[in-house]
Order: structure tokens, then sequence, then C-alpha cells
């Protein structure tokens, strides 16, 4: 098939082993690329082992869309099995190593084992090097972005971890570019714990596309599209952070700990103020509506900020100073801390030291205590190493009632949307695959826009087209979904990209279908990996069923446990899974993943 550059690069940090492999045909027409390529490796080559053991592998997955000369294409997923969660992990980064490595003939790497010394893995076309890196071992991501394009060039593409990872902390995520970030479920712990400080990538030759001509011609006019836009004004002011006005005013900001959807300060840190500190925009390649808006934080610094992170680190721990939260996300992006997780584990400890179930008095919107607590996480210190683990392990570890206000599902901390009236959404966190990630199905805006508090079947069935569609195929053929989300692109586009690109006419129902293959063959993955994973597994934590909250939109107002069960067996039986949410044989069978049965026995 055309558009791929065919092959995989594996690299063996142990023994030093590099070798170059066919991908099949099968794999491409199966699994498409990016999340799909990564489950699919994962399933066969990962199997019952240690996170954080040389055993685990890194997947650096692109798909046929990436790095191509249409909109908002440089993305990559970055997936292993997750240190944080157990289960299937992956996140997806806006990086310049995406176009390089599709540049340099790879569509994929699988890092395996350790390297002994702390290392770089530097890929130049078809020159491949692992280089020793102690030098850079415990410096920060921003010192280290800036010290290898010294070296390697200011285009390269570079992808790193930081102290955090190199510490093994479960919440560490992987950057890029000072300010991308992606991996979330503890991808830069993966990366530290095989004493892979980072990989740098540089390519100069082309993909073999179908017909150059056709995508460059579609390209142009998907670019020009965008451009026209009635809303593209607006997103170039404030970007993702558009949102926080209206989560605001919807009821769903997390606020202290999401135990309130609005928060009493917004207007002193909304998307209006970040427009009058704006200095400068950023964003990832290839893309003609960037969003990355950088302001000089409170001392004088540039950060990027986008709304998980100003929603995790401001209202989420009471902090309502706009310049301060950049600071706080600053601190995040160099020790590759990722911030909605950090924002929540933050929270956490504060609501702990009002109840008194900790030592240490941490007010809520404590900027200075915020700041060390930052640095204890990151070293995996103090009082802040309680939440380096994530909020699940942290309420284990305190016990009481904790695991009623630990914010997560399956071990991933929730993002920033407060789910008391959004029972949608409260199921779209419950059923992602990775754990409590928005990015599968942000069902949030429909819902609010249609029938808020309905548990309808026509809600779930939206969930699993937005889940199909977003996690299934923007995953898969790996660009950024944001285009279509935030100023209606068509989605019509996508297919006829794919068709100049590989050749193959596909439609929508088609690739519905790729993505079914992997929801199910992710959940296989965590059914493998964790023996008693199941039902209770897919349900957002008790606050959101008992604890209203005193005043907005929203107030009084709760998710009703009955009511989701409803909605989660539908749901199931919508995708084919059992009630226990295991995929039922004759699914697997469907979806052509036959060998797969036999590994998840047992549950049938
Ligand atoms: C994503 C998650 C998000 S989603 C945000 S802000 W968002 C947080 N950003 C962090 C950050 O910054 N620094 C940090 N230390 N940790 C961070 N953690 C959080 O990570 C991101 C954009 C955004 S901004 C979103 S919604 C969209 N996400 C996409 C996606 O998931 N898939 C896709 N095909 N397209 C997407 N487009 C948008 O990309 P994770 P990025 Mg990200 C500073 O990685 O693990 O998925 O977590 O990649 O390049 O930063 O772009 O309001
Ligand atoms: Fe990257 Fe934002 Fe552009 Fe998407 S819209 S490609 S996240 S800069």
């Amino acid at each position: 098939m055309k558009g791929y550059a065919g092959k995989l690069l594996r690299v063996n940090l142990t023994d030093g082993k590099i070798s170059k492999e066919e991908i099949s045909e099968s794999m491409k027409k199966d699994f498409l690329g990016g999340r799909g390529f990564a489950v699919k490796l994962l399933w066969d080559e990962v199997k019952r082992v240690d996170p954080l053991s040389e055993k685990n592998k890194i997947i650096l997955a692109t798909g046929p869309l990436s790095g191509q000369m249409l909109p908002s294409s440089g993305k990559m997923v970055i997936a292993s099995k997750s240190p944080l969660t157990g289960g299937y992990g992956d996140g997806n980064i806006g990086t310049l190593a995406s176009v390089h490595l599709r540049k340099a003939g790879y569509d994929v790497v699988v890092v395996e084992g350790r390297s002994e010394k702390p290392c770089l893995l530097v890929i130049e076309d078809d020159q491949v090097r692992i280089v020793e890196a102690s030098e850079l071992w415990g410096k920060n991501t921003f010192d280290v972005q800036d010290h290898l394009e010294k070296t390697y060039g200011r285009n390269s593409g570079i992808l790193l971890t930081g102290p955090a990872g190199e510490n093994l902390i479960p919440i560490s995520t992987v950057m890029s570019q000072r300010g991308r970030a992606g991996g979330r479920p503890g991808m830069g712990a993966v990366m530290g714990s095989k004493h892979l400080k980072g990989v740098v990538i540089k390519g100069t030759g082309s993909i073999p596309n179908a017909d150059d001509g056709q995508l460059k011609a579609l390209g142009k006019k998907g670019y020009e599209e965008i451009k026209g836009k009635e809303s593209y004004d607006f997103w170039m002011r404030q970007g993702t952070m558009q949102a926080f006005e209206w989560c605001n005013e919807n009821g769903c900001l997390p606020t202290y700990n999401f135990r309130e959807g609005v928060f009493e300060f917004s207007k002193e840190m909304d998307g209006y103020v970040l427009e009058q500190f704006h200095v400068d925009r950023k964003g990832c390649p290839m893309c003609n509506m960037q969003c990355g808006h950088v302001i000089k934080d409170s001392e004088d610094q540039r950060a990027e900020l986008d709304y998980e992170n100003v929603g995790m680190l401001g209202p989420n721990i009471g902090l309502r100073d706009l310049r301060q939260v950049a600071l706080l996300n600053r601190m995040a992006d160099e020790w590759g801390l990722d911030t909605i997780s950090l924002g929540s584990g933050i929270g956490f400890l504060m609501e702990a030291s009002e109840r008194g179930l900790i030592k240490e008095k941490i007010g809520w919107g404590d900027f200075v205590a915020a700041q060390k607590l930052i640095r204890e996480i990151g070293m995996g210190e103090g009082t802040g190493s309680l939440v380096s683990r994530g909020v699940k392990a942290a309420s284990e570890a305190l016990g009481k009632d904790s695991y009623r206000w630990a914010m997560h599902v399956k071990g991933l901390e929730i993002s920033a949307y407060n789910c008391h009236g959004c029972p949608g959404m409260a199921l779209s966190f419950g059923t992602s695959p990775i754990g409590a990630s928005h990015k599968d199905a942000w069902i949030i805006a429909w819902e609010i826009a249609t029938d808020r508090f309905s548990y309808s079947k026509e809600k779930v069935e939206k969930l699993v087209e937005f889940q199909r569609i977003r996690g299934g195929f923007f995953e898969s053929a790996t660009v950024c979904r944001l285009p279509w989300v935030e100023v209606s692109f068509g989605l019509h586009w996508y297919p006829e990209y794919l068709e100049a690109i590989t050749g193959i006419h596909r439609t929508w129902e088609d690739l519905y279908q790729i993505g079914d293959r992997i929801y199910t063959l992710i959940r296989a993955f965590w059914k493998r990996e964790i023996p008693q994973f199941g039902r209770t597994w897919d349900f957002p934590p008790d606050r959101w069923f008992e604890e209203p909250h005193s005043q907005g939109k929203v107030k009084g107002v709760t998710v009703d446990r009955k009511k989701y069960e409803e909605m989660l067996s539908y749901y199931y039986q919508l995708r084919g899974w059992d009630e226990n949410g295991i995929p039922l044989k004759q699914t697997l069978d469907r979806l052509e993943l036959k060998e797969v049965a036999k590994e998840i026995t047992g549950s049938f």
C-alpha cells in the first residue's frame, strides 16, 4: 500500500542491536497506523511485564496522514504498557519528530531493552545510532532541547523525558519543542526506565504517496477552508483557552479538586486575560491554526498555556493568578510531568490537608506550596511523593474515604471537565481506553447543547460515534483532530486525503471498523494484563455520584448511578462486549481478532 514508508525501526538498548523490518500489508489495512500499530505491537510483544522493566517497549508510531502537506498533520503516538495504570497507555504529541520520522523512511520505532548508561537514540535517515548522554541526565527538558538543537540543528525532531521520567515517576510525560507534551499515562517514566533521555530524528527523504499532485491540491484547499471558517479568528485569539469561560458558565470547570464546577475568580484568568498577556503563538508542524499561546509567567519566563493545564493548575488547586499558573505549567514541562495528573495530585493533597489526613498544612491556592510539591513529586520525595504514583495509589496509601475524591478512572487522572451534570461525558471518561482522558470522546459540548441531563440511548450512540472518529480514526491516521472539533473543518476531507495518499478508497464506515478493532484489542490488552479487569473499572469516582456542587448551573445535581449502569450496559452492547465489558467471541471473530480469544478465555 502506498503512503507508508513501510518500515519499522527496532532498537534494542540492551545489546545495541538495530534492525529494520517490513510493515505487513495486513497491518496497514487492519490497523491503519499510530494507535492501531501501537496496540497491535504491544499485544503481540508485551505480555504481562512490569511496565518499568526492560521487557516493556516504547512505540513511536505515525500514521499515513502524519507529516503530510495537509492540515495539522505533525502528530505522533507514543505508547507503552503504562506504569501508572498497568494497562494500555498512549499520548498524541505534536512534534517535528513525526515529520522527520516519515522522511527518514520509517512509520514506527520500537524501543526495547535498557541501556546501561543514559543515552540518546539518533536517527538520521538510515544512519541510526545509540549515543551516550550521561551529561544530559538530570537536566530539564528545556535545557536539553536547547542543547540538542545546537548539536543537531534547530529543525531536528526531538522527544525528551525530563527529570521526573528519569526518577520513574508514573505521572511523567514526554516533551517536545518546549511545550508539546504527549504520553500522559507515564510514557516519560518508561523512557526513564530505559535510560533513554531522548530521541533525535532527522529525515531528508519523501513519503511515497499514491498521488502527490492530488494530495497537494486537496491539502491546499483544506488549509484555505480552515482559514475561512467563522470561528477561526476567535480560535486564533484564545485557542483551547476559549473553553475556560464556557466550562465555568456551564458548571464544569474543575474547582477545588472537582468539588465545585464554577470558580469565583474565573474572570481573572480566562481566555480574555490570556489575550492580554499573550506574547507569542506556537504549535505543531503543518498547522495553520496554531493553538499554543505563550505568555510571560510570574518570573517573566515564557510558558505555553492550554485549557487543560490552566483548569488543573488553576481552579482545581484554588489558584487564581494566570501568570502563577503559567509558572507551574512551565515547571511541569521542565520536569516532564503531566499537568493534568499533577493538578489532580496537588488538589488531592490540598483536600487531604484540609481534612486533616496529612500533617502538612497546604491551603487552597498556596502558590509557594504548589511549587514545592512539584519538585517533591518530580523527585518522588516528601509529601509530594504521595501523589507521584497518581491519586489512585495515593488514596490507597491514605485510606479512610479518600478513594471517593481521588479523581481518576482506571488510575489515570480525570482531565479538566467536571461531570456532576454531564452523564454522557462521565461515561466518556469511564470508557476511555487509557483511563480518564477526554481525547477519545469529548461529548460534553454536544451534550450540553442538546439534552444535558438525559441518559438516553442516543447519547450512548453518539459517544461511540465520537470514539470511532476521535480515538479510532484521528489516533490511527495520526493527525490533529482540532481542525474538525474547533473550527468545523469537514470530516469528508479525511477519506479523500487517505485515498490520495494510499491509493485506496475507504468510506467512514470502513474507518469505523478499523476503530472498533483498535478499541476491542485495547480492551483485550487490559484484560490480559490485569486479570481482575472488568466493569467496575469503567466508573468515575464517587464524588460525581454523591456530592453535588453548592453553586452554579448544576447546583444540587449528581450523576444517577443506576442510570449510569444502564448507559454502560448499552455501551457494551454497542461495542459487542459482555456485561462485564469483555469482548465477546463473536465480536473478536467479526473484527478478525480470532487469535486474541484464546488469550482472554476464562473471561467467556
Ligand atoms: C494531552 C494532554 C493535554 S490535551 C493537555 S492540554 W489539551 C496537557 N498538556 C500538557 C502540557 O502542555 N505540558 C505538560 N507537562 N503536560 C501536559 N499534559 C496534558 O496533556 C496538544 C493538543 C491539545 S492541547 C489537545 S486537547 C488535542 N489533543 C489531541 C489528541 O489527543 N489527539 C489528536 N489526534 N489530536 C490532538 N490535538 C490536540 O493536541 P496526551 P500536544 Mg498531547 C504544555 O498528549 O498524552 O494525549 O495528553 O500533544 O502536541 O501537546 O498538543 O487542552
Ligand atoms: Fe497542534 Fe494546536 Fe495545530 Fe492541533 S491545532 S496541530 S494541537 S497547534
